[in-house]
């Protein structure tokens, strides 16, 4: 049958009249005029430029930075700003250049410090700033495809202090709000306060409601890879992986006081609920240092389908009466349940199901080098067998249902659920309505703005009639999405 493809549309979401701003690392703040052709160089310049609504392209290449980016301003949900890597390209901003005076100076010198509200980073690397890579606290913000490394303290940071805390009218509603999407942080270090606070991703230090982590890897920091101390609302952590830790032999013989968690779950006696499904955590050595701790929160915390191997302690919950269902753990120093409470809910763990084993046979591979592997073409987490059930796992169809999609007879426990090939949609549905002049059937792909298919599907219309087609791969509600739809002549039912 003959056939042709062409481009039948082409639409490009956004409000008319909002402005595209553009910076490179060869570009010039006095000369530039912020266009593609003739590009600032700093990204201060291009925020002030900005307003809600407007998109700042990031040109690839080094971008050499020697003071903080201040972000303040406030989008809205409809007016969000955004601040993306252009098409494929990869933008470093590297503060290496920076020499803070003294420590006084080197402990605000953070790479991006974010108080603004509805900011969208897609694509950014962060790197060798003397503090935090970013510093957030500002509310309905996303960091989405973002790597955070090298820096003098924690990669990503949310949270005030408890001072700025204690006298703000309306504390619960800053450093809230905020999703990190499918980032990676990795070698932070902090040496000038003995290597005791750079963690890959922190939640810690009085946030507000409601932040979370999602499809993210934090690694070989020198503290913990999550940190959630002393704060008292909603994290969620879900679809994450943290491994190696608090190591001191990356840091050279220097006094030496990093942790080494994978998960801080807590800190101080503060309340806070945490909500951990699906996560990962192995090879957490150092100290006596815990996979999954509590660490003296005053709520319970709650983990799901969470899975740890080669550990010190593997589940440290105590004191409270945490909830643990559809759990693995194997090859710990101290296996669980040994530092679980005696009121700890415990639901088909691996450890409470008798007649299975739980061990390294049961994956197709727990190897590191495919744990730090580069990440799907949509920005997931590598799909290469790491910590995948194999065929034949005795812990496959051993879990509770606990309302998380699964398939065979029951949820297996662990991570991952052994034959669900479809990804767990993250993102807010959204329908987009066709229509057809005449029979045929069209392929619909959606692009965001970095060029990336998000999702893409076959439409079968009629003549005439409107069809609505569900896509989840929309990167947020609200932002600007490029829909690309192909036409195929005819009614070939392959394609
Ligand atoms: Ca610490
Ligand atoms: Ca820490
Ligand atoms: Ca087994
Ligand atoms: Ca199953």
């Amino acid at each position: 049958m003959h056939r042709m493809l062409f481009i039948y549309s082409l639409l490009l979401l956004s409000a008319p009249g909002h402005a595209a701003f553009f910076i490179s690392p060869s570009g010039s703040d006095l000369s530039g005029t912020g266009t593609i052709s003739q590009p600032w160089f700093s990204l201060s310049k291009a925020v002030e430029a900005a307003n809600p609504g407007d998109t700042i392209y990031l040109r690839g290449g080094t971008y050499q930075y020697d003071a903080t980016v201040s972000i303040e301003k406030k989008g809205t949900a409809a007016l969000p700003f955004s601040v993306l890597a252009y098409h494929d390209e990869k933008p470093v901003l590297d503060f290496s250049e920076w020499k803070p005076e003294d420590e006084d100076e080197r402990g605000a010198a953070r790479g991006i410090k974010l108080t603004g509200e509805y900011w969208y980073f897609r694509g950014i690397e962060i790197c060798n700033a003397p503090d935090n890579g970013v510093k957030c606290e500002g509310a309905h913000n996303t960091f989405d495809l973002c790597v955070f490394h090298h820096n003098g303290d924690s990669g990503l940071q949310i949270g005030l202090n408890k001072e700025d805390y204690d006298s703000n009218p309306d504390p619960d509603h800053i450093a809230a709000y905020n999703r990190v999407i499918n980032c990676d942080s990795h070698r932070n270090a902090d040496p000038a306060t003995e290597y005791e606070n750079a963690d890959g991703f922190a939640c810690k230090l009085y946030a507000g409601k409601d932040n979370s982590f999602y499809g993210c890897r934090a690694w070989e920091n020198c503290d913990d890879g999550w940190d959630c101390f002393q704060t008292n609302h909603q994290i969620t952590i879900e679809n994450c992986w943290t491994w190696h830790n608090g190591d001191p032999s990356m840091w050279g013989l220097e006094s030496f006081n990093g942790d080494g968690n994978g998960y801080k779950l807590g800190g101080d006696d503060e309340p806070c609920p945490i909500l951990v499904k699906n996560c990962v955590a192995f090879d957490i050595h150092w100290g006596a240092m815990s996979a999954f701790t509590y660490n003296n929160n005053a709520m319970p915390v709650t983990l799901l389908n969470c899975i740890a191997w080669d550990c010190s302690r593997d589940f440290n919950m105590q004191d409270l009466a945490h909830v643990l269902k559809n759990c693995v753990a194997f090859n710990s120093t101290r296996l669980a349940p040994k530092d679980l409470s005696e009121t700890a809910v415990q639901v088909n763990n691996s450890w409470n199901i008798s007649g299975i084993t739980a061990s390294a046979d049961d994956f197709i591979s727990l190897d590191v080098a495919l744990a730090r592997a580069p990440r799907n073409v949509d920005g997931s987490l590598p799909d290469n067998g790491f910590a995948r059930l194999k065929a034949g796992s005795d812990l496959i169809d051993k879990g509770m249902d606990i309302g998380l999609p699964y398939v065979g007879t029951a949820p297996d426990l662990g991570a991952y659920e052994y034959g669900l090939t479809s990804r767990a949609a993250f993102y807010s549905p959204s329908w987009i309505d066709l229509s057809s002049a005449s029979d045929h059937r069209i392929r619909a792909g959606m692009f965001d703005l970095s060029g990336r298919a998000a999702r893409s599907g076959i439409v079968a219309a009629s003549s005439g009639l409107l069809i609505t087609r569900r896509f989840d791969g929309i990167r947020q509600p609200g932002t600007t999405s490029l829909i690309k739809i192909n036409k195929r002549m005819g009614n070939d039912p392959a394609n």
